[in-house]
């Protein structure tokens, strides 16, 4: 047989359905899955209207880490709902303060060779242990949970070579930032990217996450690294010896691309406002003022992140015009810093402690002054995601956060003439699972509890053949789901479709002119289909399906674009909205808000990889006829015409 990588091998031992060839249409088959709060009200609802009586994978969890600030009734109602559809339906429930998904799922459940669904983008942090983990829509995570497999397109394989050792003050983050500009943050999609060489051996498995946590923001599937020795210490330290087994690609595997990175020639660097794919040096930026530090999220707060940080901090003070957040990712890393110390010296520095959830990542709290400059070690700074209109926010490791916090403007941590302290990975980890709930036993469920605040799981009607689309919007590229469905204080509404969809495209209404959700609910009264215009890699960045259900309430049914991200694009399909990709740039440049789009006998049209011809009718009269793409597979055409997944 022919040498496999890594990919392949994982792959081919969960291959449900299809061949292992780039392009094609695969089915895996998924171990475990995880679900977050504000995804996962959603998916257990979704489950619930299946009719499943209880979970068939070997292990789904249910984590408590994204809606924790608690304005109001509705986070604590989802808690409530989530943890007793969870004992119900035989899923393991990690409650509030048990921390953030990713970096406990990574401590306490991910197991090297396993396939993880989650209904997060940054699942594919679990590729830090070996897993093969992706991250999905919440009805795709649901399916799973059901015992269904997860269909994805046979992603090609980029493999990245590491080589040599990271400097002292560079970090597993810079390794990333650096991998995203050359990858750049668009035009990655059905790729994973696989990490090998004798680099990898010197990074420890939360350093490897690290850089599969933002993986996510390259657009790939998922990033794998192997199993070996450093797998096998840090489940040691874990207490889970018996999880590990090693994995790596066969000698003189292939790879659809080659990249090779000498670590010991990477030096600090941000992602500058507002993507995650402007990358620099910090040394190139120079010192600008900086009036808020924060550490944490899914990206960088594991153990050894924040004892470098307090070990820098130890016996200093934050700078006075600088406000400095830590949230710890776990509570295992909470109490372990309290612990051995380190939180005391974390206090005496002025540093405010934030819960060990989401936080300020997810505009929960914490938004910077307004034309300030927030530096933080998370994964996104796409515009307006602190909670502030106009932010200006930057992406960097916490050894960058810390000198940054420190000296009141950015700053390249070589500079702060100390030596960089040791952060080694302990020999044992504190290990307590109190905090997790498991499932009740069969034939003692409890019943469900079910607030007010819970709505309906949402139902589309079927597609119709002839459409007069009324175009509600153009966007640009580079559309991120946080444009179209915002989080912050909306986090709240999750649960209720009708009050959340009144926030679609929030960022883009103007005063005193109709809503994006006006137009569309105005369009639907009288009876015509609502369409969203946009550019290239519509759709990035979270999982979250909101982004197609609350567009599918409003009465939208097209999305055409230049090309769309892979989760959004499924979620699109799973709720009854058709993607088409324009196969021209000076069609989508044609098209204004308020021009009407025809199509006719949609169902013939639609087969995959064929054309749908389309008339755009501007308001003056003037017809164009074109033409509209597609890159869906057969039965994705069935499932969206019917009206989505659950129709
Ligand atoms: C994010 O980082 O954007 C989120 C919040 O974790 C989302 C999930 C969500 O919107 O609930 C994600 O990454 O999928
Ligand atoms: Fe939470 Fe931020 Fe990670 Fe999303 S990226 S899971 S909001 S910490």
């Amino acid at each position: 047989m022919a040498a496999q990588n890594l990919v392949q091998k994982i792959l081919a031992s969960h291959l449900a359905s299809g061949t292992l060839a780039p392009g094609g249409e695969i089915e895996i088959v998924i171990d475990q899955t995880l679900c977050q709060d504000a995804t996962g009200t959603m998916a257990f609802l979704e489950l619930e209207a299946m009719g499943v009586d209880r979970v068939r994978t070997e292990l789904s969890v249910q984590y408590i880490d994204h809606n924790t600030s608690q304005n109001g009734p509705e986070n604590q109602n989802d808690h409530l709902y989530l943890q007793s559809v969870c004992a119900a339906k035989g899923v393991h429930f990690s409650r509030p303060g048990n921390g953030i998904c990713h970096q406990v799922h990574l401590e306490r459940f991910g197991i090297p060779g396993k396939t993880l669904l989650g209904s997060d983008s940054h699942t594919p942090t679990g590729g830090g242990i070996g897993m093969l983990a992706i991250g999905a829509g919440g009805l795709d995570v649901a399916v799973a949970m059901a015992g269904g497999p997860f269909k994805l397109t046979c992603p090609r394989v980029v493999g990245i070579r590491l080589d040599g050792r990271l400097r002292p003050w560079v970090a597993a983050k810079d390794v990333i930032l650096h991998v995203l500009s050359i990858l750049g943050s668009k035009g990655n999609v059905d790729t994973v990217v696989e990490y090998f060489g004798p680099g990898v051996a010197t990074l420890s498995v939360p350093e490897r996450a690290t850089i599969t946590n933002m993986g996510a923001e390259l657009g790939v599937t998922t990033s794998v690294f192997p199993s070996d020795e450093a797998t096998r210490a840090f489940l040691t330290a874990q207490q889970r010896t018996a999880d590990w087994r090693p994995l790596a690609a066969d000698p003189g595997a292939a790879y659809d691309r080659l990249i090779e990175i000498d670590l010991a020639a990477l030096e600090p660097l941000a992602a500058c406002p507002s993507n995650p794919g402007n990358i620099r040096t910090v040394a190139d930026i120079g010192p600008i003022p900086v009036a808020q530090v924060v550490i944490g999220s899914c990206t960088n707060s594991s153990l050894k992140d924040l004892r470098l940080v307090a070990n820098v901090l130890k016996g200093k003070l934050v700078h006075p015009n600088v406000s400095l957040g830590i949230a710890p990712g776990s509570r295992q890393v909470l109490e372990m810093l309290s612990r051995e110390g380190h939180l005391a010296d974390l206090i005496a520095a002025g540093c405010r402690l934030l819960e060990s959830a989401c936080g300020p990542c997810i505009g929960q709290g914490f938004s910077p002054a307004n034309d300030t400059v927030s530096v933080r070690t998370f994964n996104r700074n796409f515009a307006g995601r602190t909670g502030t209109k106009n932010d200006q926010c930057y992406l960097v490791s916490p050894e960058t956060a810390v000198a940054t916090a420190l000296t009141g403007v950015l700053t390249d941590p070589r500079t702060l003439g100390m030596a960089c302290p040791a952060a080694a990975m302990p020999a044992g980890f504190l290990v307590d699972d109190s905090l997790v709930l498991p499932p009740a036993p069969r034939g003692q469920e409890p019943a469900i509890v079910r607030k007010e605040t819970i709505g309906e799981p949402p139902c589309c009607t079927a597609v119709p053949d002839d459409l007069d689309g009324e175009v509600l919007i153009v966007v640009e590229d580079k559309i991120t789901t946080d444009h179209i469905m915002p989080a912050g204080t909306h986090l709240k509404l999750r649960s209720n479709i009708p009050k959340y969809a009144r926030v679609v495209f929030e960022c883009f209404n103007e005063p005193g002119k109709p809503s994006f959700a006006e137009r569309g609910l105005a369009a639907k009264a009288a009876g015509k289909a609502g369409l969203i215009v946009a550019g290239e890699s519509y759709g990035q960045g979270s999982s979250r399906e909101h982004a197609a259900i609350c567009p599918m309430y409003l009465g939208v049914r097209l999305v055409l674009a230049r090309s769309i991200e892979r989760i959004h694009a499924a979620n699109l399909i799973n709720f009854g909205i058709v993607p088409l990709l324009f196969q021209n740039a000076d069609d989508y440049a044609a098209i204004a808000p308020g021009d009407t789009v025809e199509i006719r006998g949609l169902r013939r049209q639609l087969v995959p990889g064929g054309t749908v011809a389309a008339t755009l009718v501007k308001a003056d009269g003037t017809r164009r006829a074109f033409a509209l793409g597609n890159s869906m597979t057969e039965r994705d055409i069935e499932m969206v015409l019917k009206g989505g997944r659950l129709a």
